[in-house]
């Protein structure tokens, strides 16, 4: 079905792209309810979707192997030079790689609908929102982008005949010879799977993998790298970061953005119900934020998406009740277990486990089998309205105005519960230097300590070098009227390898201090490395903790920093004479206090 609205930049695009890639029909989305239905019955007839019995108008998809997380290695940002893309993203020269791509393309559509979606990341008709439009031949990412972002008529209205938008090519890369039959999860193997950009002309291509960031366009590729790019060249900011809302108990609200690496955290941060009484939490957002400097110069920010691409494994009535509650329809689940009854399952639910089961992989599964079910990066994809703390604001095109930024990572040991910055270049330090233990999130090893600074390292589409003096120039723009930052880390452990934090409601705790800081409320003990709290600083009202954790999570251990200095120094190195002199000087502050200072 041809949209009534057109646009020529679009048009020649779709014309140009059907004759490289030869599907055999194009579909152009309208984003209703009657297109996902009918997709959805199509992929059920086709053995790809398992409807689910217990959960009205919910999915299961299995994927292939060798296509469960993003795939770093295979992602790429094409700059004119290198040095533009930075020593820490894969780069190949633009021409190169559009050859490549090319060649790869050609005919990669063969015997399947080509679906063109015209989307919006972030309200449609909101300042900081961006139009995109996926081509794609996988009905599950056109099922997903439904979900995840405002779709289809609307958008091509708003784009209007001469709106501008951002192409996003992507294709499974599994053309289908004349008879031959489908696979229930069509990809490429890794070595032909590119997940390509070209931020010069803001471009997005992507061949051989339909798993999560590499497929959905609009996610990692579109309002991250690509967006980071145009953030740094006109002024604003793109960050991995989810968005929330905390009232006091005086009824003061606190808009907070928390960046951690994925699988880290941010989902469960974004929607917390507070086990401190009085307090309340309201989600806008829990992967991605998009800020700019409003009217009144404080920050503002939006959620682009309007789904939840959330970690399944570890999600629980305890850990994350309010996610529990937005999966209880109109889902898409991916690579959970499926029990005998028609529902899903995976690692970490509460309750007993299925006694039989079939796990991601089809096959049958029982408890005490040594696999798990569910795969560690199993995911649902809901509407982000669905939640039940969604915030009335949430779709606000001004955005909310920010107060607190959080930075974190995964780390067992060295790094304290919560630490304030200085000032806001401390705080620029804090989130360069950031760490985490890698998780199935990303095809790889899990559990590898790396530096993730402001958990963009696999998102930022230019030079980190010139992404952290843009944090810098951000900083100036904002004055006193910056958010205050600090650092956390949920996720200490014991020498027996137990938590010494309970994590999830319970964080927060820490961010009522936080806030309390801000009023100049809450105590603190100055430290080489931040502000930390003191004895009594934390509220800990009936929490059954151990002295001696709490002692170990407030720790500043000295010894463990030094041997931080000089891994950080390393990691600064990497960037040369790029890196900015006001990061250099943290560095030296740091080494400084770590030799002389209490
Ligand atoms: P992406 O969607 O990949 O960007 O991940 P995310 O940052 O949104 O992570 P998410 O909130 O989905 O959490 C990932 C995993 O960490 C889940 O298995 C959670 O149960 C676990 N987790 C989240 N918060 C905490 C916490 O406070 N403590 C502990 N111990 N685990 C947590
Ligand atoms: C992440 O890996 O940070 C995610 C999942 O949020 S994906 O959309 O696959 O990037
Ligand atoms: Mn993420």
């Amino acid at each position: 079905m041809k949209i009534f609205v057109t646009n020529e930049k679009l048009d020649n695009w779709v014309r140009e792209v059907a004759a490289l890639c030869g599907p055999d029909a194009i579909h152009w989305c309208d984003g209703s309810k009657q297109e996902y239905d009918r997709l959805m019955a199509q992929m059920v007839e086709s053995g790809a979707a398992t409807p689910l019995r217990r959960r009205p108008n919910s999915f299961l998809f299995r994927s292939d192997p060798s296509d469960v997380a993003r795939t770093e290695e295979r992602t790429f940002i094409a700059t004119p030079s290198k040095e533009e893309a930075g020593p820490t993203n894969n780069w190949i020269a633009p021409d190169e790689l559009k050859r490549t791509m090319t060649g790869l393309s050609r005919g990669c559509m063969a015997g399947r609908t080509l679906y063109v979606i015209p989307f919006s990341m972030g309200p449609i008709g909101s300042p900081i929102a961006k139009i995109g439009v996926q081509i794609t031949d996988s009905p599950y990412v056109v099922c997903n982008m439904h979900i995840m972002t405002r779709m289809g008529t609307r958008v091509m209205e708003a784009l209007g005949p001469h709106g501008d938008f951002i192409p996003c090519l992507h294709s499974v890369g599994a053309p289908l010879a004349k008879g031959q039959k489908d696979l229930s999860w069509p990809c490429a193997p890794m070595e032909k799977k590119y997940v390509s950009h070209f931020p010069q002309e803001n471009l997005i291509w992507s061949y051989g993998s339909g798993y999560g960031g590499n497929a959905l366009l609009g996610k990692k590729c579109l309002a991250l790298r690509i967006a980071s790019a145009m953030a740094r060249r006109e002024g604003w900011m793109a960050e991995h970061m989810l968005i929330t809302r905390l009232t006091s108990p005086a009824g003061r609200r606190y808009h907070i953005a928390a960046a951690f690496p994925s699988a880290c955290g941010k989902t469960n941060l974004a929607m917390l119900l507070p086990t401190i009484p009085g307090w309340k939490t309201e989600c806008i957002g829990e992967d991605i934020a998009w800020m700019k400097i409003g009217p009144d110069g404080r920050l503002r920010a939006i959620n682009p998406e309007s789904g939840f691409f959330g970690v399944a494994p570890g999600t629980s009535h305890k850990s994350n009740p309010m996610a529990m509650e937005s999966v209880k329809q109109n889902v898409i689940f991916t690579n959970c277990a499926l029990t005998d009854d028609g529902d899903i399952w995976w690692e970490g639910m509460e309750g007993a486990p299925p006694a039989h089961a079939i796990d991601w992989l089809g096959r049958d599964w029982s408890p005490g089998r040594k696999e798990p079910a569910a795969h560690p990066n199993a995911r649902f994809t809901t509407p982000a309205a669905q939640c039940p703390v969604i915030c009335g604001d949430w779709e606000k095109p001004e955005g909310v105005p920010i107060d607190i930024f959080i930075f974190g990572g995964r780390r067992s040991s060295v790094v304290p519960l919560v630490t304030e910055a200085f000032d806001w270049d401390h705080g620029v330090f804090l989130g360069a230097t950031a760490a985490s233990e890698t998780t199935a999130a990303v095809i790889g090893k899990v559990g590898v300590l790396r530096r993730d600074p402001f958990a963009m390292t696999p998102f930022c589409g230019y030079n980190m070098a010139d992404y952290f003096s843009h944090w810098f120039d951000m900083g100036d723009k904002l004055g006193g009227k910056a958010p205050r930052i600090f650092y956390v880390n949920w996720f200490r452990k014991s020498p027996e390898g137990k938590w010494l934090w309970p994590g999830f409601g319970e964080n927060s705790r820490v961010l009522k201090w936080m806030c309390e800081r801000l009023e100049g409320r809450a105590g603190a003990k100055k430290t080489p490395i931040g502000y930390l709290p003191g004895e009594g600083d934390l509220d800990l009202t009936g929490l059954d903790l151990p002295a001696e954790n709490i002692c170990e999570l407030l720790k500043f251990d000295r010894e463990a920093w030094k041997a931080e200095v000089p891994d950080i120094e390393r990691f600064f190195g990497q960037f040369g004479d790029r890196l900015p002199e006001r990061l250099k000087r943290q560095q030296r502050g740091l080494a400084e206090r770590l030799e002389k200072d209490v």
